[in-house]
């Protein structure tokens, strides 16, 4: 049996696969690490550890892994796990990749074949700390329950039996200040089905409501966005269907003829009170955050006009479009007070591609000024080489009162990967402390933790966390404040 990468051209460079568990004990470290800075910064990565079995298969099918940076007193530990769903473990007994296309259970080999959810799920989307627990996230399954000292896979977690649904958002919103958390699964009524089922879960972790809807089609809900009084549920044209699945294709296709909506459900109030409201395509993967007063809603979000994902092809077969793939920042406003189900969109920052985009969490579900974000700027020079594709490149503090941007460029050999967050004290102005974020160093093609102070990000990294290798590929991460965990 051979074991080979060599077939796959999207695993090659920076993504071919680290295949590795790590612990390094007391990093190297370029500049100082600010001796206030106490807590983990847990990455959530998508690392193939048996190639796909079908080589252009989603990243999204990626094994799941966790790192962790460990941060105090100046000094810096890493270590690195793969997650043991039961996926990774079967593969592992088989020595090969046993399951098909993402998300799609009848292209898995048999004996796996028709299965899903637990079975088939890689939990490699996000990683929260939550109501004492670490918890590894996918949306197509239940958490998956991690030791945040070991990083050891303690293994599925519902909640106590209270959380019903058989999928969970990996994208659960955490009310900035009661510690509530909104959450939701969807396909909640099995595969390809159109069911929404939304959930409170008090800063203890005890469920305090479950709320049932149906979307007006079946699309990905990657994520949601929370306000005061709203709950945000965008739908878009990233569809599927059960006879797209039994035709054996991947999960997902683009719809560019489809319309797109925003369910908005109050958050204390019945699933009968949601409201559907419309507008034209669009992608809202991921959302910054959403405020409310007077029952005018105003919801941030990097949106594309179009297909955002190259490896979910469009269903009427339209070749993929790079431009339309483009997201910018944009406000949408839902007046509540209004008859018509209509939204008014303003286009706010435009010219720097890929943002990913977060708000310092102490503000969610409230009213916040600012979003966090990494993003490329195609001004500056980059001394590696991407084919034609830009790094992201610098780590950014967006105003959404003034439109401007204060921004840390990485440095011209960097590629880097998602921005967190960390405040300076639990009670410290919004957005002033520290970002991060891991980076390949395409000089060296290791990896590099670059870590920036908000009072003068134009200064550059004031630490630079140096791994002798290259850590997996982050899809989201958090830092967990020592604070936060009663340490
Ligand atoms: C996304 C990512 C996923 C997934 C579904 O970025 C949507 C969106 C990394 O996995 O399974
Ligand atoms: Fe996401």
């Amino acid at each position: 049996m051979t074991l080979s990468y060599a077939d796959h051209p999207a695993l090659q460079g920076d993504f071919e696969p680290a295949r590795y568990d790590a612990s390094l004990y007391d990093c190297e470290v370029i500049g100082e690490i600010p001796a206030a800075l106490n807590g983990t910064f847990y990455r959530a990565c998508a690392e193939w550890f048996y190639p796909p079995r079908y080589p252009d298969d989603s990243p999204f099918a990626a094994d799941g892994m966790i790192t962790a940076f460990r941060i105090g007193d100046g000094s810096c530990d890493y270590a690195a796990r793969f997650i043991e769903t039961p996926r990774y473990l079967a593969n592992k007994a088989a020595r090969r990749q046993l399951f098909g296309y993402y998300r799609n259970p009848f292209t898995h080999e048999p004996p796996m074949q028709g299965q899903y959810n637990k079975a088939d799920t890689v939990s490699n989307t996000n990683v929260i700390f939550f109501a004492g627990r670490l918890l590894a996230l996918k949306e197509d399954a239940p958490p998956m329950e991690i030791d945040p000292d070991t990083l050891e896979t303690k293994g599925f977690f519902d909640f106590g039996g209270d959380y019903k649904a058989p999928t969970f958002s990996a994208h659960p919103k955490v009310d900035g200040r009661t510690g509530e958390m909104i959450t939701f699964g969807y396909e909640a009524e099995g595969l390809a089905t159109n069911a929404i089922w939304i959930y409170t879960i008090d800063a203890g972790g005890k469920v305090t409501s479950e709320r049932k809807l149906s979307a007006p089609y079946l699309s990905m809900v990657h994520d949601i966005a929370i306000s005061q009084n709203y709950i945000l549920i965008p739908v878009y044209g990233m569809v599927s269907s059960m006879e797209r699945l039994r035709e054996g294709k991947v999960h997902w296709g683009w719809d560019t003829t489809l319309p797109s909506h925003i369910g908005v459900l109050p958050r204390h109030g019945d699933a009968s009170d949601i409201r559907w409201f419309d507008g034209p395509a669009m992608a809202m993967v991921h959302t910054f955050a959403a405020s409310d007063e007077g029952g005018v809603i105003t919801l941030d979000a990097a949106v594309s006009d179009g297909n955002p994902f190259p490896f979910f092809p469009d269903v009427h077969g339209k070749p993929f479009d790079p431009a339309g793939a483009r997201t910018t920042i944009r406000r949408y406003v839902i007046d509540m007070n209004a008859s018509g189900g209509g939204w008014r969109e303003e286009r706010m920052w435009q010219d720097k591609p890929g943002a990913l985009s977060r708000i310092d969490e102490r503000f969610m579900g409230h009213r916040f000024r600012h979003g966090l974000l990494s993003f490329s700027d195609e001004t500056k020079p980059f001394s590696g080489d991407m084919g034609s594709r830009r790094p992201t490149n610098s780590l950014g503090r967006f105003d959404f009162a003034t439109g401007e941007v204060e921004a840390m460029f990485a440095g011209p050999e960097f590629g880097l990967q998602e921005i967190a967050f960390a405040p300076r004290s639990p009670d410290a102005p919004e957005a002033d402390g520290w970002v991060m974020a891991l980076g390949t160093n395409y000089e060296t093609m290791k990896s590099e933790l670059l870590i920036g102070d908000t009072a003068n990000l134009a200064a550059g990294p004031v630490a630079r966390v140096r791994l002798p290798f290259r850590a997996p590929q982050q899809v989201h991460g958090n830092w967990v404040p020592a604070w936060s965990r009663g340490a």
